[in-house]
């Protein structure tokens, strides 16, 4: 069994979506994003082919190639299968376990054995469309066991594995009821990459302790000093690999934009900016608080400070987000009631998602941005943000926990779980504008620089160039 794709992505979502004319007509485009954005030179250079899941269950369309050749492959899963191995497993029992424990991961055996379904479903898939000795690359927590199930049935071809969301460490994952077949599943690859040196080396510490598997080296960033050795002698190296953004994808400010919002809020002096999928793990009601906080102690001023959050609708279905969505809903109503007047909201918030263009005009015209997730694999709208200010305005208020906070090490950085902690990050970063704005442009350019030379394709480059080392 195999295809004519030499190189082939493998991800949980398909870069499609379906729209549905008034008249009924449906059409499946291909959706711009940033991974797509990353892969899209080599996926058009080589002809590559995207296996995932279109977004729909119990349909997909015909595989087809986009005007840029890529062929697009969709898996079909039935609403079953989304409820088990989507909503289930990924995201009620690998998501809160890989985010260190935010809320309790909850561990049901038909949801592992969804996942396990639907892991072999994609291996059929991909060994059809691969080529003999073709690249394979998945992303993400939703298929771990991919890379093992597809060893055995394509030995032949070369994998690697990028996990976007942290690893925990040991001492957590071991309480995984399937902890063996996921280390077993990841080990399938020849490379295994992770945003930080730190969730390598809590996988590779994972593996010393696990019986049979010896680890060799440290982990390094951008490169891979360090490999683990499975019995039957297979090397999987396993490397640091951070993503980042891709400038160009972010598009062009509206002209006039940002004065118009502006205006559009009231002029305010300072304009403070989250936007977030609504997860738990983003810290959005932490920094409700803090800003209440704030405005309750007369440190910030309500006639003259907005905060504008952007929560973008996200797994609704899962209680702990309707959760979620209802304690920042609540927050929100609270200080607007307290701190608002009528036609002036303190809390500007959208629960939905904004065309690209809009969001660049709200990172553009924000004075500070608020980033303060708990735990975070990245987190690439503080990279948006960093990279809509290369003129040195603006300044950026960043989780400790957001794996971005190690490359960015020039924002206001907080302990999210620390009320004081981001109220004081915050206050810093409103007085910085006025008072040290020397001090606070240095600060934001040389993040500019950062996110300018390690972007997106920096980190397909990396990865992909030590994936063929491996061969
Ligand atoms: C996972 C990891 C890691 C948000 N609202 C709108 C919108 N967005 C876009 C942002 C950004 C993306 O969504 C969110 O990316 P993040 O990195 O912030 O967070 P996750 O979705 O949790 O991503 C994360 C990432 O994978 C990559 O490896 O960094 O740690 O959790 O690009 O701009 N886009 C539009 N409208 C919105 O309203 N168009």
């Amino acid at each position: 069994m195999s295809g004519d794709n030499s190189f082939v992505v493998v991800a949980n979502r398909l870069p499609v979506d379906l729209h549905t004319a008034p008249d009924g007509t449906r059409t499946w485009t291909p959706s711009p994003g940033g991974l797509v954005a990353a892969l899209s030179p080599v996926l058009e250079h080589q002809q590559g082919c995207w296996v995932g899941w279109p977004g729909v269950s119990d349909e997909a369309p015909e595989p087809f190639r986009t005007d840029a050749g890529v062929l697009l492959h969709p898996v079909r899963l039935t609403e079953a299968d989304y409820e088990g191995f989507y909503e289930g497993f990924s995201n009620a029992s690998l998501w809160p376990l890989y985010h260190d424990l935010i809320v309790t991961p909850v561990y049901h055996r038909e949801w592992w054995s969804a996942y396990r379904d639907v892991n072999l479903r994609f291996a059929l898939e991909v060994a059809e469309v691969a080529a003999e000795g073709a690249t394979v690359w998945v992303q993400d927590y939703q298929l771990q066991l991919l890379p093992g199930i597809l060893r055995q049935m394509r030995p032949d071809l070369r994998i690697g594995f990028f996990l976007h969301i942290p690893f925990p460490s040991p001492d957590l994952f071991r309480q995984l009821p399937w902890r063996d077949e996921i280390i077993r599943g990841l080990l399938g690859a020849d490379l295994i990459g992770f945003h930080l040196e730190s969730n390598a080396r809590n996988f590779l510490d994972l593996c010393a302790a696990t019986e049979g598997l010896t680890v060799e080296g440290n982990a390094g960033t951008r490169r891979t000093d360090a490999h683990v050795v499975t019995h039957d002698g297979h090397r999987v190296a396993v490397g640091a690999f951070p993503i980042s953004i891709d400038a160009a994808s972010l598009g062009e400010g509206e002209e006039g934009g940002v004065d118009k919002l502006r205006a559009e809020l009231g002029d305010p002096e300072t304009v403070i900016l989250g936007v977030d999928r609504l997860d738990y793990t983003k810290g959005i009601l932490q920094r409700l608080l803090a800003f209440e906080e704030l405005l309750e102690s007369e440190a910030l001023d309500p006639a003259t400070t907005v905060l504008m959050q952007v929560a973008t609708p996200s797994r609704e279905r899962i209680e702990q987000y309707r959760v979620a969505r209802s304690q920042v809903e609540e927050a929100v109503g609270r200080i607007n009631g307290t701190f608002g007047a009528m036609g002036r909201p303190v809390v500007h918030y959208l629960h939905q998602s904004l065309p690209k263009s809009e969001l660049r005009t709200y990172y553009e015209a924000a004075d500070v941005m608020l980033v303060t997730p708990f735990k975070d694999g990245m987190n690439l709208v503080a990279k948006e943000y960093v990279a809509c200010h290369g003129d040195g305005s603006g300044a950026l208020v960043l989780s400790e926990f957001a794996g971005a906070a190690v490359e960015l090490n020039e924002a206001h950085l907080c302990n999210p779980f620390d009320l004081e902690s981001i109220k004081r990050a915050l206050l810093t970063a409103v007085q910085g504008l006025a008072g040290a704005p020397e001090a606070t442009a240095e600060r934001m350019l040389a993040m500019h620089r950062q996110v300018a030379e390690y972007d997106v394709n920096r980190w397909a480059d990396a990865f992909l160039t030590s994936l063929e080392e491996t061969r």
